[in-house]
């Protein structure tokens, strides 16, 4: 079986589908060659306009980044085995001397027409890195969790500067950053004296889950509805910590096709007694 073809063998297990809930994102590196990577960054640089949407008419080699093997399980895991590419994309251009954006989510909230899911996933954001990212050039940064408070506090979190837990998406050319679409997230500025490319993708769910579409072990779902509800809500919102763990719930419920986090009530707070965080 060539690479190509044997997407279903980086379909995610249970840990990594638990672990995108919680935080929102999946940092991923795609494999592509440097000289993919660097190719793709040269044509990007030879181009007189911004193509919007036809980014992949002005760039076909991003196929070997969106059709990438690696890629493909982890958005099949996520989004089921149907997903399909949306026809909204975009290139983010971001030169030396940029300033960073405000926190945004990309998700338009438009219940007729686009409602936010804190429970489920429906969309999700890729954004590819040609060249390498570090502190210097414009990283993105994210805030962790954001997803599932979906709709809450929004001129307030738009107005922010740092976040305590936010993450500064350092990674090297070839990795992908993929996204719940209501993450709240920002570009940031860039002081390298060099251009610092992302290429944004849109996926959508094509249909309901009716079985989990990653690589589930039943035997572990006690074991990851104690995760889901164990993990800290990275200082966001803590007040709002119960409403944070039924969304987690509720989205692996979604995403599984069936009610398999265990719902019926058990005494979390029986065992060691609380410590004094570090
Ligand atoms: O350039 C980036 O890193 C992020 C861009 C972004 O979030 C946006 O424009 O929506």
């Amino acid at each position: 079986m060539t690479e190509q073809s044997n997407w279903e063998h980086y379909l995610l297990n249970d840990d990594d589908v638990a672990d995108f809930i919680i935080k929102g994102y999946l940092i991923l590196d795609t494999g592509s060659g440097q000289e993919v990577n660097r190719s793709i960054l040269e044509r990007l640089n030879s181009l007189d306009s911004n193509p919007g949407d036809k980014i992949i008419e002005a760039a076909p080699q991003l196929s070997e980044i969106y059709d990438h093997p690696r890629v493909r399980g982890a958005l099949s895991s996520l989004l089921g085995h149907d997903y399909s590419m949306n026809e909204h994309r975009h290139c983010h251009r971001n030169p030396s001397g940029s300033r960073s954006q405000i926190w945004h989510q990309d998700s338009l909230d438009i219940s007729s027409l686009h409602p936010r899911h804190d429970k489920h996933v429906h969309q999700l954001l890729m954004m590819y890195y040609p060249q390498d990212v570090n502190k210097l050039n414009g990283p993105t940064a994210l805030i962790p969790g954001t997803h599932l408070l979906s709709n809450q506090a929004r001129d307030r979190t738009a107005s922010q500067g740092n976040f305590k837990y936010q993450v500064i998406a350092e990674v090297p050319a070839g990795h992908v950053l993929i996204l719940h679409y209501d993450i709240w997230h920002a570009g940031t500025a860039n002081s390298s004296g060099n251009i610092r490319y992302m290429i944004k993708f849109l996926f959508d769910r094509v249909s309901e889950s009716t079985i989990p579409s990653w690589k589930h072990d039943p035997s572990k779902s006690f074991g990851i509805t104690t995760k889901l509800d164990a993990q800290p809500t990275m200082g966001l919102q803590r007040s709002l910590g119960d409403r944070i763990r039924i969304n987690r719930r509720e989205m692996w419920n979604n995403l599984s096709g069936s009610r398999v986090a265990i719902e019926d009530y058990y005494d979390r707070f029986t065992g060691a007694w609380p410590t004094v965080p570090t």
